[in-house]
């Protein structure tokens, strides 16, 4: 009993010594959870924040790559819309070189055509000229230039009206005396008969000069009894030597018959 008192004296005792003690190691386990709770705190802060900005640079990247892609998409837009309309315009260029190209082969073939027309109408200026001049060996009497066919060139009237134009003459209109004996001097010694430009072709008996266009109105020389119309078919009027004179007049005679021919070179021509 002696001993369980005095174990009960020594743990009254102990507790009432070592309370002081008790009590400063409870507030220093509060302040070190305090700590814990204040470290854990800012950990989790830190990490928090650290998520938030993983977060925000993520969003970020998305609205970047959005902006790019719209970006993209607009300048795909825009160059295909270039490139249309540059189509367009190339296109707009090869019509008008086209075009260009048909107005100038359609120019040079006109002009060709013209220039080619040009050529033969030279051409048949200077088979005139060279005919005239060369070939037909003209005659210069005192009342113009004329050609006396030969003996071996005979044609009909309407044969050697068209060969006198073919040279750039006219059967010959022997409009006075003074022509008529130029022409019956150049005749020389001959029988021959020569047509001249007289005819009644339009109305019997209305004789003209279809050289000059002229009617017989200022000089007429038919031999006696001529024209006649013989057959009533002679509408074309030549030289004829008067039967036993030396002297030559006009006949009205067939046209269709081949005889010498008289061409005159009119002033105008
Ligand atoms: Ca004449
Ligand atoms: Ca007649
Ligand atoms: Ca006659």
């Amino acid at each position: 009993m002696e001993s369980l008192r005095g174990a009960l004296f020594l743990f009254v005792g102990a507790t009432f010594l070592l309370a002081p003690f008790c009590d400063a190691g409870h507030a220093i386990l509060h302040e070190l959870e305090r700590q814990q709770r204040s470290t854990r705190s800012t950990i989790d802060y830190s990490c928090d924040d650290q998520a938030y900005y993983d977060q925000f640079a993520s969003n970020k990247r998305a609205l970047c790559d959005e902006s790019l892609a719209n970006a993209t998409t607009e300048l795909r837009a825009s160059k295909s819309q270039c490139l249309q309309k540059l189509q367009k315009l190339v296109s707009q260029q090869q019509e008008k070189l086209t075009t260009c190209s048909q107005a100038r082969s359609t120019n040079a073939a006109s002009c060709s055509a013209k220039l080619a027309a040009l050529s033969l109408q030279i051409g048949q200026c200077q088979a005139k000229c060279s005919a005239a001049t060369v070939t037909l060996k003209l005659v210069k009497l005192s009342t113009g230039s004329y050609y006396i066919s030969p003996s071996s060139e005979q044609k009909n009237w309407h044969m050697a009206d068209q060969f006198c134009k073919s040279n750039g003459l006219e059967l010959a209109s022997v409009e006075t005396i003074m022509e008529n004996d130029a022409l019956v001097a150049a005749f020389g010694p001959s029988t021959d008969r020569f047509w001249i430009s007289g005819t009644d072709l339009g109305s019997e008996k209305k004789f003209y000069w279809s050289g000059v266009g002229k009617t017989m109105e200022t000089f007429w020389y038919f031999e006696d009894g001529q024209p006649d119309n013989a057959n009533n078919n002679e509408n074309c009027v030549q030289y004829v030597k008067e039967t036993n004179k030396p002297t030559y007049k006009w006949n009205d005679e067939n046209c269709n018959t081949p005889f010498r021919f008289v061409c005159e070179l009119e002033a105008t021509k």
